[in-house]
């Protein structure tokens, strides 16, 4: 298998929204942006960029003509700030020029007073001063209180994780160039060319249809293009329209990075209980997100910590509590896994913690409680087709865990300053959005009369290979030569009312919307040959490479022939269709119900080597067993599970966001925010697909892959874990990720008890 984009990208050839040739005329926009993190707008002085070389015009709230509003799940953040600001790196003008050095130039030129008000970053002391995005959210099961007395451990603990950049190689970027009367068209490096649409005809005041969003591929997006696409395709069309202009805008990597929402960092409390054997009776978590200014993403991303808050374990009693918490940050937004990752890391936490108290190892007690058919989630869906006991029986039989758990023992009693550790790491994800009414999506196919077909979806290409998916279902359908399939932009006058490209949902939806497309049109073409050839059957008619065989054997007809003759006796040659997600639903009142489609399970073990001097450190091994189901492109599934096994290592070791007391963002170059590189790969990385799994809601029995693997990389915190105790086997460590040799060394070497300053 070859992706058709490969050699594109190899040879620089790939466009993205940068590399498009613009008309002359063109204009560039840039953005001033708060340098407060809250306060009150006094004024606003812009004659002094105004008179700036080049300077078009520069564009505050009041030139908005329809809504300055950009809030997707609550209407809470303006486009532009007027009257307050409420971080650091919110937009407050444009400044438009004609090269985008003169609007930058402009830009520094503005000056705004603003009045300060107290500034909060973190998230409990947002819960303190009663400042929520929404309300709390409630996910019960059994109950926890009745549960207590039957334990025979009971521990208590805080578990933290920090942000993560999103660091697409493509920087937020659009281009708008205004159609006729009052239209605009934008090309945008969205994930959601609906949403953009949508928030563009509420900004310039003007109906959806006069917007047309196109997006040929992103430069990555892992969720920071799910929602934070929009405003600057906002602000180059409100330019746009407003000057008969086209209007170009891509931010430079460090104002991307201090403009942009990231990660959730959260902080949990968290209670488990447990009977002397290991059974995990009931576990109670709460968790305080930090969501930044503005709702954006945070409330769903809140709820899927909570939907995940168990991970693969069958827990009886649960209880967990979710508060959104407003503070003075950028507002944080969906990154690969969506909250998923945060949830998943207090339980792991918390059985951490069980293990040291039990003295067992945490393998014991992960394995006794992994989640089975029948199984009650916290939601209320029962576990189905569910593969958690086989991932992790499959792995063991491939690595002896206690093999590994001896080698690595008599390597650390041979060794002084360098320690081993290991830990396995199971995995369960829910996929559908968790928004039912989310969970659709449609297709256009088009055949042209030389036979070459043009495919338009609702998916977003960003590196995936959601393309390349589609194509192969296609080409299955068809059975044609692969040359002849083209897959289009996404583009939302060809493909109307979609949802995002997210929750790893984008091959499912849209390749089930392109299958029964495609399913349509062979048909209709098998109906006419079928009447051509006399035969009274047209399931006798198959197409196969090319060749058309009639009840087995070989006609002279082939692909072209038949597209031809099709279109000159008149039969349509398009099909549209529409695909949504059957049988699932969920109350967010009771918090109860059938959100996902399926789950998609997987195990991993991650083995690792600390210096215990330095406090680096090295991954030796990463074996997984994951549940792929019927791979539709296994090169492409192998690389997304790579890629997000790689992502969820850096965002648990080294990649480390800080913001000072003021709200200011300290890593906001690539020289602060370290991310792992090709030397921090692990020594060896073998991803085996378990391949037995049926599922009928996704194509040819294929599942998502694009976010659950993400979530083995917690994994290697508590491997590295396990190798500081190994230094310091009679002392207890805060569970607060990442890892970064920093905190390894002073874990090492320094009384614990760092916690954040709210909690000490
Ligand atoms: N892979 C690449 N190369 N680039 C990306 O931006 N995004 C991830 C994942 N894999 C991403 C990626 C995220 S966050 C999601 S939700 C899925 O891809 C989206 O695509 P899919 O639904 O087609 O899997
Ligand atoms: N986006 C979203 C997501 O809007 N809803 C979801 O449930 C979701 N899940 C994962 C990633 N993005
Ligand atoms: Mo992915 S976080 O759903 O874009």
């Amino acid at each position: 298998m070859k992706n058709f984009d490969s050699e594109k990208h190899v040879r620089g050839e790939s466009q993205f929204v940068d590399d498009l040739p613009v008309p002359e005329g063109t204009l560039y926009a840039h953005v001033f942006y708060s340098r407060v993190a809250h306060g009150r707008i006094v004024s606003i002085d812009l004659s002094a960029a105004n008179a700036m070389h080049g300077v078009a015009a520069i564009f505050t709230a009041k030139d908005i003509p329809g809504e300055n509003q950009i809030g997707g799940i609550v209407q809470d953040e303006p486009l532009l700030a007027e009257h307050h600001v409420h971080f650091i790196g919110q937009p407050i003008a444009v400044v438009v020029a004609d090269t985008a050095l003169n609007a930058r130039s402009a830009a520094a030129q503005i000056t705004v007073e603003i009045e300060k008000l107290p500034v909060i970053t973190d998230p409990r002391d947002a819960f303190l001063n009663n400042e929520l995005l929404v309300p709390p959210i409630t996910f019960e099961l059994g109950n926890t209180n009745a549960a207590w007395t039957q334990c025979d451990v009971v521990i208590e603990g805080i578990a933290e994780t920090g942000g993560q950049e999103h660091l697409y190689l493509e920087t937020q970027g659009a281009f708008a160039v205004p159609a006729e009367g009052d239209a605009v068209k934008v090309v945008s490096s969205t994930q959601s060319p609906t949403a953009v649409q949508r928030t563009i005809a509420q900004v310039l005041n003007i109906p959806m249809h006069k917007v047309e969003v196109d997006v040929l591929r992103l430069g990555g997006g892992f969720g920071g293009k799910e929602d934070q696409a929009t405003p600057w395709a906002a602000m180059c069309a409100l330019a746009s329209s407003s000057l008969r202009r086209p209007v170009k805008m891509i931010l430079h990597r460090q104002d991307d990075m201090r403009m942009t929402g990231k990660r959730h960092p959260y902080s949990s409390d968290f209670k488990i209980g447990l009977k002397k054997d290991g059974t995990v009776l009931a576990y109670e978590a709460a968790f305080y997100q930090n969501g930044g200014a503005a709702a954006d993403l945070s409330p769903a991303v809140l709820q899927r910590t909570m939907f995940h808050c168990t991970n693969s374990y069958f827990i009886p009693n649960v209880k967990a509590v979710g508060y959104s918490c407003r503070t003075n940050l950028p507002p944080n937004t969906a990154f690969r896994g969506f909250g998923g990752p945060q949830g998943k890391f207090v339980i792991e936490a918390a059985i951490f913690k069980a293990a040291e108290v039990m003295k067992m190892d945490p393998f014991f007690i992960q394995k006794k409680n992994l989640l089975k058919n029948g199984d009650e989630f916290p939601y209320g869906q029962i576990a189905e087709r569910c593969q958690a006991v086989p991932c992790w029986n499959l792995l063991e039989q491939k690595i002896s865990i206690d093999d590994v758990k001896r080698r690595t023992a008599d390597f650390n009693s041979a060794n002084e300053w360098k320690k081993k550790g290991f830990a396995l790491m199971p995995i369960c994800f829910g996929i559908s959005f968790t928004n039912t009414m989310m969970n659709q999506a449609s297709a256009l196919v088009h055949i042209y009369t030389d036979g070459s077909v043009g495919i338009s979806t609702a998916a977003v290409e960003m590196g995936q290979g959601v393309n390349m998916k589609i194509h192969g279902i296609a080409q299955r359908i068809f059975s044609i030569n692969a040359e002849r399939i083209k897959l289009e932009s996404t583009n939302t006058t060809r493909v109307a009312n979609t949802s995002p490209t997210a929750a790893s949902t984008g091959a499912d939806l849209n390749g089930k919307a392109v299958q029964l497309a495609c399913s349509v049109l062979l048909d209709r073409l098998k109906q006419f040959v079928s009447e051509q050839l006399q035969q009274p059957d047209s399931a006798k008619i198959v197409i196969r490479d090319e060749k058309l065989f009639n009840d087995g054997k070989e006609t002279e007809w082939t692909w072209p022939r038949l597209i031809l003759a099709a279109n000159g006796a008149r039969i349509s040659l398009t099909a549209q269709h529409f695909y949504s997600t059957p049988n699932i639903h969920f109350d967010r009142e009771t918090s109860k119900g059938q959100p996902f489609a399926y789950h998609v399970f997987g195990t991993a073990l991650f083995q690792v080597t600390l210096d215990c001097l330095r406090g680096t450190y090295g991954i030796d091994a990463v074996n997984v067993v994951h549940d792929a189901g019927k791979s539709l492109q296994p090169v492409i599934d192998r690389s997304q599970a790579e890629g997000a096994i790689m992502q969820g290592i850096g965002w648990m070791t080294m990649e480390e966001i800080i913001y000072n007391n003021e709200g200011r963002l300290i890593t906001d170059a690539l020289s602060t925010y370290k991310v792992p590189d090709i030397h921090f790969t692990p020594a060896e990385m073998n991803v085996h697909f378990l391949d037995s799994s049926e599922n009928p809601f996704a194509p040819f029995n294929s599942k998502a892959i694009g976010e659950p693997p993400f979530m083995y990389g917690i994994g290697v915190y508590f491997a590295l874990m396990n190798a500081v105790k190994a230094f310091r086997p009679d002392v207890t460590f805060p569970v607060i990720a990442p890892m970064t040799p920093e905190r390894a060394l002073c874990l090492l070497y320094k009384e614990v008890g760092t916690l954040a300053p709210s909690l000490q």
